[in-house]
């Protein structure tokens, strides 16, 4: 298998594509995919200051890396959650903060156990809650918090094609209808002086992400989170792989396909306005008078 561009030999292949490549032209090819992702969705610009929310992965790792290796002003918010088995978090951090000094760039680190005095399990299991609802409920919050307080203009997540196709999917199989209504890889800020949310490594997938970061000797945790087995999005991806196998670039035609049409769905989302009330606790948009952040650390006035 010789590279398309330069014949030398191939490391990838990409089938999808019709493509083989070499170390250094993968890597070039790498950067031109996600630019093709920045601009073509209009995800930011030199000018914007940027948020990656990182998670001491392969995809988010790969994000923060061909940001900064791109000239964007991007600093890193690692969200430390507290999960023991097998030291996920502590190590995830590590790899984290080792990236990040490397690269000599800016990280935020927020830290669930010393700020709330209990771990993402502990308190799901407390609150009777599913630890991945409580979890999503937790990042977003600090996400939005350090973006709003440290006045970024974006967050950027590492969602890869892969798990954007694999979330359509599921929420196709359901005709979640909320959902498919804002599963584009760009969202603008909700009002004047809010932030953005884009996912430049959308036009990327996972096998890619992986022989990105190991090209550029990047040490990521290589396992899942603990809490993610069993997770259905797993069980879609399996589905696609499939496909995929039997069709290349399927996964990317269901995926952008979906992209060019999502006004079909637009105003379908019941709740796809700004949020009408400010959190009574917090101050941040809400839809009740609490929002679900402080209510699920039951959190009250005098302690925020
Ligand atoms: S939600 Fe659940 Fe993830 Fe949180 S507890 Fe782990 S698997 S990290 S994206
Ligand atoms: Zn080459
Ligand atoms: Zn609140």
């Amino acid at each position: 298998m010789k590279c398309r561009i330069c014949r030398a030999k191939a490391i990838i292949s990409l089938p999808q594509h019709n493509l083989a490549l070499c170390a250094e032209h993968f890597d070039a090819w790498m950067l031109k995919r996600v630019t093709k992702a920045i601009e073509e969705f209009g995800m930011f610009s030199k000018e914007d200051k940027i948020l990656v929310a990182v998670s001491g992965g392969k995809d988010s790792l790969a994000l923060w890396d061909i940001l900064l290796r791109l000239g964007y002003d991007s600093s890193g918010l690692y969200i430390n959650l507290g999960i023991k088995e097998g030291d996920y978090s502590d190590e995830s951090e590590r790899l984290t903060t080792a990236f990040a000094n490397r690269a000599n760039a800016k990280l935020y680190v927020v830290n669930i156990e010393q700020l709330h005095g209990m771990s993402i399990p502990d308190k799901a299991y407390t609150k009777k809650r599913k630890t991945c609802s409580l979890c999503g409920v937790t990042k977003r919050y600090y996400m939005n918090k350090i973006a709003r307080d440290m006045g970024f203009d974006v967050i950027a997540t590492g969602h890869n094609l892969d798990d954007q196709a694999a979330a359509l999917l599921g929420n196709m199989l359901f005709w979640k209808m909320d959902y498919l209504a804002k599963g584009a890889p760009y969202s603008p800020p909700m009002k004047a002086g809010e932030f953005a949310k884009a996912k430049p490594m959308v036009y990327c997938t996972e096998k890619e992400d992986t022989v990105y970061c190991l090209l550029r000797g990047i040490a990521y945790i290589e396992r899942e989170c603990p809490y993610s087995k069993g997770a259905t999005s797993l069980r879609w991806k399996r589905a696609l792989f499939e496909m995929e196998e039997s069709s290349p670039g399927a996964k990317q035609a269901f995926y952008f396909g979906y992209v060019k049409n999502i006004d079909l769905f637009a105003g379908k989302d019941e709740k796809e306005d700004v949020p009408p009330l400010t959190c009574r606790v917090c101050g941040t948009p809400s839809w009740n008078e609490v929002c679900s952040f402080c209510s699920t650390w039951d959190l009250h006035v005098d302690e925020i």
